[in-house]
Parts: C-alpha cells; structure tokens; sequence
C-alpha cells in the first residue's frame, strides 16, 4: 500500500470475472470511479503535507492524531475508502475457484466459531444489519482470535486496534445494478467469490506481529502485503490466461462501454 503518491490498484481480475454475482458495469464503475476517486481525494488531501508523504496507507488509520487536523477527516475518509476497497477486490477470487478457509484461518474459525457455517452465518447477519453504508469485516485481535465486526461509511477496523483479514462491501453501489435493494442475496453470491487464500496471507502476519500494533510492525506488515499482492496479481493474471481479454481496456475504455 505504499505511500503519497497513492496509486489505483489494478483489479487483479477483469471486470467480468465475477459474473454472475457482480456484472461487469457494477465492477468497473466500482472500481474505476469510486476507488479512483478516493484514490485521487487522499493525494488532494496529503497535497500540501510533506511531512505526511512517507508513511503507509495503515499509519493514517491507525494514527488519525498525527494528521494535522485541518485535513484529518479528508484524509481518513478517503485513506479507509482506498484501504477498503483495495481489501476488497483482492479478496474475491475472478477466475480461480474459491476454496472454503485454509490453514490456520480455518483453524481460528472453527476454534473462535465452533464451525464454517456458523461463522458464516454471524458474518451474513452482521453485514445485514449495518444501517447504511458501510462495511463488514473479518478482523484478527490481538489475542490471536479473529472477530466479525461491521463499520460505517469508511471506517476500518485498524482504528479500534484489529487487523482486517478479508471484508465485503455493503454500500449499495457495490450490489446495486445486479442485486437492487437486496443486500442478502449480494452476500449470498459473494460468499462464492472468496479468496480463503488471500485471507489466510492476511491472517498469518497477524499472528507473528507483535501487539499492540505500532508504526514499524504496521510499515512491515504493510511491505508483506504489498508483495503478496504483487505475486497474486500474477498468479492472477496466469489463471486468467485464455479468458476473453477485457482487462486489457484502460478504465475509460471500459467505462465508455458502458456509458455511451
Ligand atoms: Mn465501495
């Protein structure tokens, strides 16, 4: 996740790679609007605030104090809006088949949930019942543990101390063209999409940095993720061989597609 200047991720995936469950109008807008435009109003933000331009994406959430307050709320909006949504797609799976948790993931479900489906199902009514925009999250705690949790417009988790491991994204722009109003069945679909993978390379850095979280365990944790992702795009990329070549359009091409 870098720093200033913040760039848009590439999806890892072409915007029809999650079809039927997400159409590729409602991916690409997504991603190529939404994302974009936190992307670009957090560089707006840190513009004049040199200071600010070393540190990770994570510093921010975590440390809201040491932005100076005149911009902390511009910032933090639109640094958990990137943070999120970049959490967010790498975690549904494209062209790979999802899997169901792996290793020690698995394990910290079963132990903290007692089964796949009841965590499941805590997860779905947590998402369910988040008034409005926002998010819900599976996030690690300090104890080792995973918890469920949901947050408001862009908030995240690292601001009450927890480590996100996967989320899903229930403000209505992420459903609404394939769902409508009907938020369960976006989650119902969406549960086919995860890549247990990607949350267990979440999850393990979890369980060996050291608590509470501070600024260098944050800043290594944040160049572990920065390469895993590197190497997931690829791995991506590879799956997504022999699929027809849409993640080849820039983003206006894509939109312009859509729009005219
Ligand atoms: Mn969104």
């Amino acid at each position: 996740m870098s720093h200033y200047p913040f760039q848009l991720e590439p999806l890892p995936y072409a915007c029809d790679a999650l079809v039927p469950c997400l159409g590729p109008e409602t991916v690409a807008i997504h991603h190529d609007r939404h994302q974009a435009a936190y992307v670009k109003n957090l560089n707006k933000a840190l513009e004049n605030c040199p200071q600010l331009h070393r540190h990770p994406l994570e510093a921010f959430l975590l440390n809201p104090g040491m932005i100076p307050a005149s911009i902390r709320t511009a910032v933090c909006r639109n640094a958990g809006g990137v943070y999120s949504h970049e959490l967010y797609f790498d975690g549904m799976t494209g062209c790979r088949k999802s899997t169901g948790p792996v290793g020690r993931l698995a394990q910290a479900i079963d132990r903290c949930y007692g089964s796949f489906e009841r965590f499941r199902d805590v997860f779905t009514q947590t998402a369910l019942s988040q008034f409005g925009s926002g998010w819900a999250w599976l996030a690690a705690c300090p104890d080792g543990g995973i918890c469920v949790l949901s947050t408001s417009n862009q908030e995240t988790p690292l601001s009450r101390g927890l480590r996100p491991v996967l989320c899903v994204d229930v403000w209505e722009h992420a459903y609404y063209l394939d769902h409508q109003n009907r938020r369960e069945s976006y989650l119902d679909c969406w549960w086919g999409l995860v890549d247990w993978e990607f949350a267990e390379e979440n999850f393990l850095p979890c369980l060996s940095t050291p608590q509470p979280l501070t600024a260098p365990a944050l800043r290594a944790a944040a160049s572990v993720s920065e390469r895993n992702r590197r190497r997931r795009h690829l791995a991506r990329r590879s799956a997504c061989r022999g699929q027809p070549p849409k993640a080849a359009l820039g983003p206006e091409q894509r939109l312009a597609k859509f729009l005219v």
